[in-house]
């Protein structure tokens, strides 16, 4: 057998195929497919070989999780299943030993073989092997491979906003299915804001009684009882992700002052609370009532009371119990209603009590350079690509203190920003609207100078939800542009190939809209894309 060969991709011959737009005949009256991976695996070469044939005869052998996950995977994309006692089999095993999260994936005409060093790589691999699933013709074929992956960064995020609107136990399992195949594993639940509180806890019950009805725009709130939360990390678990638990504060917590209106100051009216209340409607807020508006930082917890501090410990001790990952995050954004001085204060008692627990404290970027963060606490970076107004001062301090730092780069990988030309849904402050070039075209070690690749724990994309109501919603915000914060968190640095680049990827998720589809992904079809049919 005849062998291309070539380190990453490099090999010229699987970059043109990779990078036309179309897939080409081939002798067969098929298709020569197009290798629709992403994020880019670490290492892959195209071997020279007939296909690997899929059928209902053939055997999938091995550990029955990443089995089962793989028919899944098949009976959507190809309306196969695969339950046959035939030669060609699909063979999925663990082999303790490499790197965490990696696996290898070889696939030729007589097998396809995925090893993997945990189950989270096993099933990294079969995500990778449900992209390599194509027609060619009449049949189902894997194309001949061998791939060598492992992630480069060890947090690989995606962030809901449940507080703007709330979204159901089910849209949240679904979006962590859609995350998952495309090897996120972490869940950032942002379950509180100034429009609602969505966690119930047994020492606070109030807070879900009087202040989680209510949502953007008037419509239905909803909140997560204990089950229903154990239910979302069971399931997010079984997918390989942690669920990292935010409660935003010191700022961003008007609806706790309609459980406890002793613990929150006065609204703090700027001019710009008034603007926004002018273009999105909502009134302005007012204390004791519930606020459906689109204004930020407005809002504060009471610093110098005690009984504040009571209530943080109550409510990061009992999340603390049910939430099995190591970071409780505490928000600390947009604190515009609260003085520097106390906000200061705030997130360093804020993030002790969460160490206290046993947890490392996350936190958004304002709260870098606060003096006495609790030392390991992480930041989370949401400024530009290119950072303005010292937002890269307050990211590095966080690394000065001992802890990593995740990249948000609005302006790239805030899926909540409008698409060029689609205004329906989103927004567009983070420089207007995020075309999918470039949410993809950044590079996470770049945008905070004097950072380190070691001090980067990874990459988090996201999605605000004030103007998203529905799991389509969700999926049009988030999908093509998803790929792209993926990529970023998880394949080899930018530029490293030729297939890092924007004109690869654009082709790579272009040949994903038949899987997502198969899926039921309501992907936006953005005209950026070559989308493939089939
Ligand atoms: C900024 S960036 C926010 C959120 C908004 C979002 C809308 C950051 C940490 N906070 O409060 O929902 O913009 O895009």
């Amino acid at each position: 057998m005849k062998r291309h060969r070539g380190r990453g991709l490099a090999a010229a011959g699987i970059a043109l195929a990779l990078m036309a737009g179309c897939a080409p005949a081939d002798d067969n009256g098929g298709t020569v497919p197009n290798l629709a991976l992403v994020p880019l695996p670490a290492a892959l070469e195209q071997v020279e070989g007939d296909p690997f044939e899929l059928s209902a005869d053939t055997s999938i052998e091995g550990d029955p999780d990443a089995a089962a996950a793989l028919l899944a995977l098949v009976q959507a994309r190809a309306g196969l299943t695969p339950d046959g006692t035939g030669d060609a089999t699909v063979s999925l095993r663990i082999e303790p030993g490499g790197v965490a999260e990696s696996y290898r994936l070889t696939a030729d005409a007589a097998s396809v073989v995925v090893t993997a060093a945990d189950p989270a790589g096993l099933f990294y691999g079969v995500q990778t092997l449900g992209q390599l699933v194509a027609r060619d013709g009449e049949r189902w074929i894997v194309p001949a491979v061998e791939i060598d992956d492992a992630p480069r960064f060890a947090y690989r995020g995606v962030m809901l906003d449940v507080a703007r609107h709330f979204h159901s136990v089910e849209t949240v399992k679904g979006y962590i299915d859609r995350a998952a195949a495309l090897k996120f594993n972490a869940l950032h639940l942002h379950l509180t804001d100034d429009q609602g509180w969505r966690i119930e806890l047994d020492s606070r019950p109030e807070l879900t009684e009087l202040a989680s009805g209510m949502a953007v725009g008037g419509d239905p709130g909803g909140f997560y009882t204990k089950a229903d939360y154990r239910e979302i990390v069971a399931h997010a678990a079984s997918r390989h992700m942690i669920v990292v638990p935010e409660i935003d504060m010191p700022g961003h917590t008007h609806a706790v002052g309609l459980a406890y209106p002793t613990l929150v100051e006065e609204p703090v009216i700027s001019d710009e609370i008034r603007r926004v209340a002018q273009e999105f409607g909502g009134g302005l807020p007012a204390k004791g009532t519930p606020y459906e508006g689109l204004a930020v930082g407005f809002s504060s917890l009471r610093i110098d009371d005690e009984a504040t501090y009571d209530f943080v410990a109550d409510v990061f001790g009992e999340l603390a119990a049910m939430t099995p990952g190591p970071y409780l995050h505490l928000g600390g954004d947009e604190a515009l209603g609260t003085d520097p001085d106390d906000f200061a204060a705030f997130v360093a008692r804020a993030s002790g009590i969460i160490a206290d627990l046993g947890k490392t404290p996350v936190a958004w970027h304002e709260a870098g350079d606060a003096p006495g963060l609790a030392p390991s606490t992480v930041g989370q970076y949401w400024g530009y690509v290119r950072p303005t107004d010292g937002a890269d001062a307050k990211a590095r301090a966080f690394v000065q203190n001992g802890g990593g730092l995740i990249l948000s780069p609005a302006d790239a990988i805030y899926l909540d920003m409008q698409y060029p030309g689609k205004a329906d849904l989103g927004l567009a402050w983070a420089n207007g609207p995020t075309s999918v070039e470039r949410a993809y075209s950044w590079e996470p070690g770049t945008i905070v100078d004097g950072v380190e690749e070691s001090d980067i724990l990874g990459v988090e994309a996201p999605l605000w939800a004030e103007t998203l109501r529905t799991a389509e919603d969700i999926d049009t915000m988030a999908f093509p542009r998803i790929g792209a914060a993926a990529e970023a968190a998880w394949s080899p640095a930018t530029g490293t190939s030729e297939l890092r680049t924007w004109d690869s990827f654009r082709t790579r998720v272009g040949g994903l809209g038949p899987l997502w589809a198969s899926q039921g992904i309501a992907f936006h079809p953005s005209d950026e894309i070559p989308w493939a049919t089939e």
